[in-house]
């Protein structure tokens, strides 16, 4: 399918999706958020993908929500529209693991699309910030609710109540990122990680994503009971046999996704 903001393409059982408005400094649009929800889409049905990696340029992930096309919006226009659901809903639908490789600027929407991503590698020239109250709003694609969860309450408020920006360092000490490489081999490392998850069942990658995710959604005992139904539940595919008869037999597993 042709794109105009983003640039989509499958190495191996990767898929790679990048955000390409470069004169925006990658800031989302209403057609770069539709687009990028069909291509995940897309990605999430096709069989021989098993991981996916979300990137930018070297400047910028994204700096942000478009601020020229929201900027004459009205509230019925933002309410009537349900401005950025679609592609956000469509985002949270994907089942496969997506990774953000960031470099550059992360800021607002930018920020919340990274945190969209099931984890994130960063760029040591990487920033993330949620500026939004510079701009008399706050932030719309749940950087209040993720931040905070990710970094704590304190550094949260601080975040999105001065609008400053976390360099690397700071969001790898603050657990906002799991790692930071030198920015040149950013998308090496990425990929090499994304070949390390394609490497495993895509069923049981599917399983971990969504039970770690719902330890935001539930409490612990019913996260934990969660789990433990995954885990038994895991026994009926030829994944769990293969890999266990791989370990007894000291070889590389082959998961076939079954
Ligand atoms: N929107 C639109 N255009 C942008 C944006 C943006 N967010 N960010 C950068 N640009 C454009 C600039 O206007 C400029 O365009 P032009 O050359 O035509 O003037 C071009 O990109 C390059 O930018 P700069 O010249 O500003 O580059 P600098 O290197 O000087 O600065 C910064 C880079 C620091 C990233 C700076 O551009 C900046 O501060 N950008 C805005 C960051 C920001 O405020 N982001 C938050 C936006 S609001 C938001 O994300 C809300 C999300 C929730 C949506 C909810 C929907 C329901």
């Amino acid at each position: 399918m042709g794109y105009e903001t983003i640039r989509v393409e499958v190495e191996d059982h990767v898929g790679i999706v990048r955000l390409d408005r470069p004169d925006a400094m990658n800031a989302l649009n209403s057609q770069l958020l539709d687009e990028l929800g069909k291509a995940l889409c897309s990605l999430d049905q096709n069989d021989t993908v098993r991981a996916i990696i979300l990137t930018g340029s070297d400047k910028a992930f994204a700096a942000g929500a478009d601020i020229k096309e929201m900027a004459d919006k009205s509230f019925v226009d933002m309410f009537s529209e349900d401005y950025f659901s679609a592609g956000t809903e469509r985002f949270l639908r994907v089942r496969k693991p997506i990774i953000a490789a960031v470099a550059g600027y992360a800021l607002g929407g930018g920020c919340e699309l990274a945190m969209m991503c099931d984890f994130i590698l960063c760029a040591d020239n990487a920033k993330f910030g949620q500026p939004e109250i510079n701009l008399g709003v706050v932030a719309g694609i749940g950087g209040t609710q993720r931040l905070t969860r990710f970094v704590g309450k304190s550094k949260s408020m601080e975040m999105h109540l001065t609008g400053r920006m976390m360099d690397a360092a700071e969001a790898e000490r603050s657990g906002l990122v799991s790692r930071v490489v030198p920015a040149k081999e950013l998308m090496a490392e990425a990929l090499k990680t994304a070949a390390k998850i394609a490497e495993k069942s895509p069923l049981t990658a599917m399983a971990v994503k969504e039970a770690v995710n719902r330890s935001y959604e539930t409490t612990l005992r019913e996260g934990v009971l969660f789990e433990r139904r995954l885990f038994n539940a895991l026994f009926a595919t030829e994944d769990q046999k293969e890999g266990m008869a791989a370990f007894a037999e000291k070889r590389t597993p082959q998961f076939r996704g079954k």
